[in-house]
């Protein structure tokens, strides 16, 4: 029996450290997770460049269906009066994607910030090292002085930019960000429909309110609110769990199950919880930390879920040195479990 889902690897381009002939050596990849990257977020990307992606990836015998991410830029989460041009060059991106042959595109709509950490190499036990949370020291911490760099961070905005941004962003309660939101996908989602792509927004993560700032992609609630903005299955998720599962008040496999038909893209991998808003990242396994993965797969084979899968953040191990979450042996163990658990999960269904 063949399964329904397809197991996909993210590769940053050739700068990243795991060449294509590694990842399509890891058992059932079927393809990669990329995006352009010498554009700034609100550019339109060219054709040459998205092609340039999809060839490498075929020359390796790998697909290229999943974008992460495709940037909204800050003034559209802002609403401001540079909006609409930008929206529409989002949707150009969507169109070009579209005639390229990509079937789903992952983005995220958390102001200023993606995702962030406090500890990037935190020790484990067993001689690992992975990402840490801790919300005590990231509140502690000024953006403004970031005397840390963490993987989450834009680097490309200067002091003063970085300033005026989040000063800007003092006016944006949670209800201002879901009506750009909503604005966002008014226009956005028709496009994705006629391109032939699923639009399916990452979760923030961590799921709460960082700076001062608005987070909203981040429960259950929130996430079926998300959906009902736009009853069309060209707006869905990604159901990231290390994202949601860092709040304890999530019940994943419940959610999973709940959402799995808007689900197009999930990101599997596992976190320990180790106090309230403190997590360390872990291996994939259920065993390893807090989250009830083969529940989680379960839930969402049984509730139709026939999307993209891809091991998320893994540990550095055997002595691995790469981008912070993005080795490529930890990623490699938590394909296979998850081929493993979908195998499993699958036949039992039948
Ligand atoms: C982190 C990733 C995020 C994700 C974006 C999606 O490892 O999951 O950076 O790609 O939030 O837009």
């Amino acid at each position: 029996m063949k399964s329904m889902v397809k197991m996909t690897f993210r590769w940053y381009g050739d700068s990243d450290p795991v060449t294509l002939e590694k990842i399509r050596q890891i058992p059932k990849m079927t393809g990669i997770v990329s995006a352009v990257y010498d554009v700034p977020p609100g550019g339109v990307w060219s054709m040459e460049s998205i092609a340039a992606l999809k060839k490498k990836a075929a020359d390796n015998g790998l697909e290229f269906e999943v974008v992460e991410s495709v940037p909204v830029p800050e003034e559209i989460k802002l609403g401001s009066e540079k909006a609409p041009q930008l929206i529409e060059n989002y949707c150009e991106n969507i169109r070009r994607l579209g005639k390229a042959g990509v079937k789903c595109i992952c983005y995220n709509f958390m102001p200023v910030f993606d995702w962030l950490r406090s500890e990037l190499e935190h020790q484990q036990a067993d001689g690992a090292n992975a990402l840490a949370y801790d919300d005590a020291a990231v509140l502690a911490m000024n953006p403004l002085e970031s005397e840390l760099s963490l993987p989450g961070w834009d680097e490309s905005y200067s002091k003063e930019e970085l300033k005026e941004l989040l000063t800007r962003y003092q006016d944006i309660t949670e209800e201002r960000l879901w009506e750009n939101l909503k604005v966002f996908l008014e226009h956005v989602i028709p496009v994705a429909e006629k391109s032939g792509i699923k639009m399916a927004v990452h979760p923030d993560d961590p799921p709460w309110s960082l700076f001062g700032l608005p987070r909203i992609i981040t429960n259950e609630e929130n996430l079926e609110r998300f959906l009902k903005l736009s009853d069309s299955p060209a707006n869905g998720l990604t159901f990231c769990t290390g994202s949601l599962g860092a709040s304890k008040d999530n019940d994943l496999p419940r959610m999973a199950k709940k959402f799995a038909s808007r689900i197009y893209f999930a990101h599997l991998r596992n976190i320990l919880r180790t106090g309230d808003r403190q997590f360390e990242e872990v291996g994939h396994p259920t065993d390893c930390g807090s989250l009830d993965m083969y529940g989680i797969v379960k839930s969402l084979v049984e509730g139709g879920f026939d999307g993209y899968v891809r091991p998320d953040h893994g540990r550095m191990i055997w002595g691995e040195h790469g981008r912070y979450g993005y080795g490529l042996y930890d990623r490699a163990l938590g394909a296979a479990y998850l081929n493993g658990l979908f195998e499993a999960v699958e036949k039992d269904f039948k």
